[in-house]
């Protein structure tokens, strides 16, 4: 298995411009991952899938507001717009993302009660997708993470997958980050570097 699995975070309408959490460049991701996506054993598209009163979202908690933390049974929980609601159009992945090297779409923050920012691990640490599962069973070692945020799901995923004993690869130019509060896709960044996470381009994928 030369390259293993690619992870395709949260390609998602809301997280590209125009959508509901829109991320600068969102977008920009696509055709990079489209170009090295067949090159991978197996390929795993993430969608966040969350319904319609979910924990994270603002507009469940009383007079609360977009970028606020609330503290839900001793879970710290960053509140967002309503986003990727299940079966939404903004739920929906990228319409030029290519789906024909897609193995399997998984959904992950599908709980109410519960946000998953991981493709491995929901945010109690312990409520799992079946990603790591699914890996090993395939015989996959190696997994390379990109999409989107940068400093949200791809940082947590791509952590999740150092911690599940895959060696981890971040494909740089096929991400991109919320950046908030400012710095953090820097932040992001080293945490991944400090955790053993490589770094390289999409053209350098063999
Ligand atoms: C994400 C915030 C809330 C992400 C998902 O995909 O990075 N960020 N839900
Ligand atoms: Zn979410």
């Amino acid at each position: 298995m030369p390259n293993g699995a690619l992870i395709i975070v949260d390609v998602q309408n809301d997280f590209c411009p125009g959508g509901a959490l829109a991320v600068a460049e969102g977008d920009h991701v696509v055709p990079a991952i489209n170009r090295v996506a067949p090159r991978f054993d197996v390929v795993v598209a993430t969608r966040d899938w969350h319904p319609a009163d979910h924990v994270s979202f603002a507009s469940s908690h009383e007079g609360r507001d977009p970028g606020e933390t609330v503290y839900v049974e001793d879970l710290e929980q960053v509140l967002w717009p309503d986003h990727c609601v299940q079966d939404t159009p903004g739920a929906q992945l990228h319409p030029s993302l290519d789906l024909r090297p897609v193995d399997l779409i998984l959904h992950k923050g599908t709980r109410k009660e519960l946000d998953s920012y991981s493709g491995f691990l929901e945010t109690d640490h312990r409520t799992t997708t079946g990603l790591a599962g699914y890996l090993r069973e395939l015989g996959v070692s190696d997994v390379t993470v990109c999409g989107l945020a940068t400093d949200y799901c791809v940082l947590f995923t791509a952590l999740d997958a150092v911690d599940a004993g895959f060696r981890t690869r971040l494909l740089t130019d096929a991400v991109r980050g919320i950046d908030s509060p400012e710095g953090n896709i820097e932040a992001a960044m080293d945490r991944m570097r400090k955790a053993g996470v490589t770094f390289l381009e999409s053209d350098e994928v063999g």
